[in-house]
C-alpha cells in the first residue's frame, strides 16, 4: 500500500516588506513651496507695512477740529525789551485790544489738510512750478532771472549741517525738488505714522485758501498773541515764567542741544510733534509755543507796533523789511517758533515774539491754524 504523500503547498513567500515611503523626496518639492509662499507672504506683508506708497488721501477722514472761543479784551502785546533778534521788532509793549473770536485749539493737521486737498483738488504753492514772479521777488533789483531748469516744484528743508561753526541761513535749509506737504523732506518721505502732525510746507496763499473752505479765516498777529497768552499778563511763556524744560518734564516742542548741528531730542521730537504732544496753556490751546510757526493774516513790517492802530489791530497795509535786499518782497508775520527754537538761538516762540515770512516760501516747520468770528 503505497503511502500518500500529502502534497505540501509550498508556503506562500513571505511578503516583500514594503519598501520605505519615500518621504524626503515626496515632500520636498512641498517644502519649497510652503517657503517660497512664506518669503512671498513676508515679504508682502513687509512691503505693505512700510515699502507701499502712502496716500494721505486714502486715509480715515478726522473729526472735526475743535475750536475755543475768546471773550477778547484788552492786554499788554509785546515785550519792553526787544531780546536779541531787534529786526523782528516786538517792541515796545502797548495796550491792544480784539474783540470776541473763535480759534483752532490746534496746528492744522495733516489729516485734516487732506481732507481740504481730497474734497477740492487743491494743489499747493510747493507742488507747482516756481513762477519767474516769486523768484524775482526775493532777488535784488537788477539781479538775472533764474535759468528755466532750476524752476521746478519744490520747498525748503531744514537738514542739519555736519558739525559745529556758524551756519547761514542758506547752509541750514536746502530747497528739495519734491518736498511738500505730502513729502516733507522730499520725494522719498512720506506721512506714514504723521497725519496727527502739522501739517507743513504751505504758503501763505495755501494756508489762506484752507481757512475760506473750511469757513474760517487766518487770525490777526493780535488775535494769536491774546491767545497765546491764556488769560497771563507779563509772563515770559505761554504756560507761565518756568523755562520750558524746568522740572524735567518738557513743556513744549523746541530745539535740545547744540543748534543748528546737534539736536539731542531732548523733548521727544526732533521734528514736528503730534499735536496736542503737550499740554493746553490756559485757553485750552495746544502747541502755541514750538511746534512750527504758524502763518497769521498780517503783513510785515518792523515799526507796526509804533504806528498802528491799538483796537482790532490788523496790521499795515503792506510789508516792508529792510533786512532783505529787496525790502518790499511780500512777507505776512508769523508767530509761536518752531521745533528749531531755542534759547541760545532763536526764544521767539515766547508769546510775544514775532517772525516772518516772504509769502511764496514754504518750509519745513511752518504750518498755521485758523480763527473764526464768533
Ligand atoms: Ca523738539
Amino acid at each position: 500500500m503505497s503511502k500518500k504523500v500529502a502534497k505540501r503547498t509550498p508556503p506562500a513567500p513571505a511578503p516583500t516588506p514594503a519598501a520605505p515611503p519615500a518621504v524626503g523626496r515626496r515632500r520636498w518639492p512641498l517644502v519649497l513651496l510652503l517657503l517660497w509662499v512664506g518669503a512671498f507672504a513676508a515679504g508682502a506683508l513687509a512691503w505693505w507695512l512700510v515699502g507701499r506708497p502712502f496716500d494721505p488721501l486714502a486715509q480715515a477722514a478726522p473729526p472735526p477740529a475743535a475750536m475755543v472761543s475768546l471773550p477778547g479784551g484788552k492786554f499788554r502785546m509785546g515785550t519792553p525789551d526787544s531780546e536779541r533778534d531787534g529786526h523782528f521788532a516786538d517792541a515796545p509793549d502797548h495796550e491792544a485790544e480784539v474783540g470776541p473770536f473763535r480759534i483752532d485749539a490746534t496746528e492744522v493737521t495733516n489729516a485734516h489738510f487732506a481732507e481740504f486737498v481730497r474734497a477740492t483738488g487743491y494743489v499747493t504753492v510747493a507742488e507747482q512750478k516756481p513762477t519767474l514772479e516769486s523768484v524775482r521777488a526775493g532777488l535784488p533789483p537788477g539781479d538775472p532771472d533764474p535759468p528755466d531748469e532750476v524752476l521746478v516744484p519744490g520747498s525748503l528743508v531744514f537738514v542739519p549741517p555736519d558739525g559745529p561753526g556758524k551756519h547761514r541761513v542758506d547752509q541750514r535749509f536746502k530747497w528739495v525738488p519734491g518736498a511738500c506737504w505730502k513729502h516733507p523732506e522730499g520725494p522719498d518721505s512720506d506721512l506714514r505714522g504723521r497725519m496727527d502732525h502739522p501739517v507743513v510746507h504751505v504758503c501763505w496763499a495755501d494756508a489762506d485758501a484752507y481757512a475760506k473752505w473750511a469757513g474760517k479765516r487766518l487770525p490777526t498777529e493780535a488775535e494769536w498773541e491774546f491767545a497765546a497768552r491764556g488769560g497771563l499778563a507779563g509772563k515770559a511763556y505761554v504756560w507761565g515764567d518756568e523755562g520750558p524744560g524746568d522740572g524735567g518734564a518738557w513743556r513744549c516742542n523746541i530745539w535740545q542741544g547744540d543748534f543748528p548741528w546737534r539736536n539731542t531730542g531732548g523733548d521727544g521730537f526732533p521734528r514736528t510733534a503730534p499735536v496736542k504732544s503737550f499740554a493746553p496753556n490756559g485757553y485750552g490751546l495746544y502747541d502755541m509755543a514750538g511746534n512750527v510757526w504758524e502763518w497769521c493774516a498780517d503783513w510785515y513790517r518792523p515799526d507796526t507796533y509804533v504806528t498802528g492802530s491799538r483796537k482790532d489791530p490788523a496790521g499795515p497795509d503792506s510789508s516792508f523789511d529792510p533786512t532783505e535786499p529787496n525790502p518790499t518782497l511780500p512777507k505776512r508775520v508769523q508767530r509761536g517758533g518752531s521745533f528749531l527754537c531755542s534759547d541760545g538761538f532763536c526764544s521767539r516762540y515766547k508769546p510775544y515774539g514775532r517772525g516772518k515770512g516772504d509769502v511764496f516760501s514754504a518750509a519745513s516747520h511752518i504750518g498755521f491754524r485758523c480763527a473764526a468770528n464768533p
